[in-house]
């Protein structure tokens, strides 16, 4: 059996977690991640039938049945993964229904997976309808998207389309948008449903007040989609107050969309 250290899924979880701390998007315990393994990729490094623990998740999620993820702990700071990976880390399985996770590795000191448990679960079973291949959901703090979202109409149409127009990569990033949620309770199945219903129609969730939901394929495509919604979010906090001489107009945004071959959200953008 291989060192679960060194094993890459790991190796990436760490690095992400530090880099997303770097960029201060994670202050003391905020925001978690959760990435999807394969059977096989967990079996070069555990013994799959040798479950430490198991803890009840508190929903239901069938899809979800036999999967494998490895998640970042509550009340964990993100800061620390990287000193004591397998404290702050846990990789699971999730039985009966979604009813309970198996602990197979990590959360060394006694501890359970993030709070957000739920929105994670629910955003991983409702993204796989949408796309087999996505494997990764993160949450973090960004200061300029949270910013936006107590300046700016939570109108999904108005928000993308600001964002849109604040950088010209992003249609091309994003070109479904992003959705956005009111301020609700945070830790529950609630908040969890309602971000996985959310995702049926784009990968980053806005939670006002809060942060952000992004789902991928891979860790980086993930962090990449908050970090271009973020970037946009610091251009309109840096811009809103002053007088606006210029912006990318609709036209523009569809020759975007033209050249770079994407499909921009239905109704967002002015018909040509
Ligand atoms: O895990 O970010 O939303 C801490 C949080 C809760
Ligand atoms: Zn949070």
């Amino acid at each position: 059996m291989k060192e679960i250290l060194n094993a890459p899924f790991v190796v990436e979880m760490v690095r992400m977690a530090t880099n997303m701390y770097a960029h201060g998007w994670d202050e003391r315990n905020g925001g978690n991640i959760s990435y999807m393994l394969s059977e096989a990729q967990v079996a070069e490094y555990l013994d799959t039938s040798a479950v430490l623990r198991t803890i009840p998740t508190g929903f239901e999620a069938p899809v979800l049945e036999g999967k494998y993820f490895l998640v970042t702990g509550t009340g964990k700071y993100f800061k620390n993964v990287q000193y004591a990976p397998e404290v702050n880390l846990g990789l699971i399985r999730i039985i009966e229904g979604g009813k309970t996770a198996e602990l197979l590795w990590g959360f060394a000191d006694g501890g359970r997976f993030t709070s957000e448990f739920p929105a994670h679960m629910m955003s991983h079973a409702a993204r796989l309808a949408v796309d087999p291949d996505n494997r990764v959901v993160m949450h973090c703090h960004p200061a300029n998207l949270l910013a936006m979202s107590y300046v700016h109409s939570l109108d999904e149409r108005a928000f993308t389309r600001t964002l849109w127009q604040m950088s010209t990569e992003c249609i091309v990033v994003f070109p479904e948008g992003v959705n956005v949620l009111p301020w609700m309770l945070c830790g529950t199945n609630e908040i969890g449903e309602a971000t996985a219903e959310k995702m049926a129609t784009a990968r980053l969730v806005v939670w006002s007040q809060h942060g952000i939901y992004g789902v991928g394929r891979s860790l980086d495509e993930t962090f990449g989609l908050i970090e271009t919604a973020e970037k946009a979010a610091e251009i309109y906090m840096k811009t809103a107050h002053l007088p606006i001489l210029n912006t990318i107009t609709d036209e523009a945004l569809w020759q975007l969309a033209d050249f770079f071959k994407v499909t921009p959200r239905d109704g967002f953008l002015s018909a040509r």
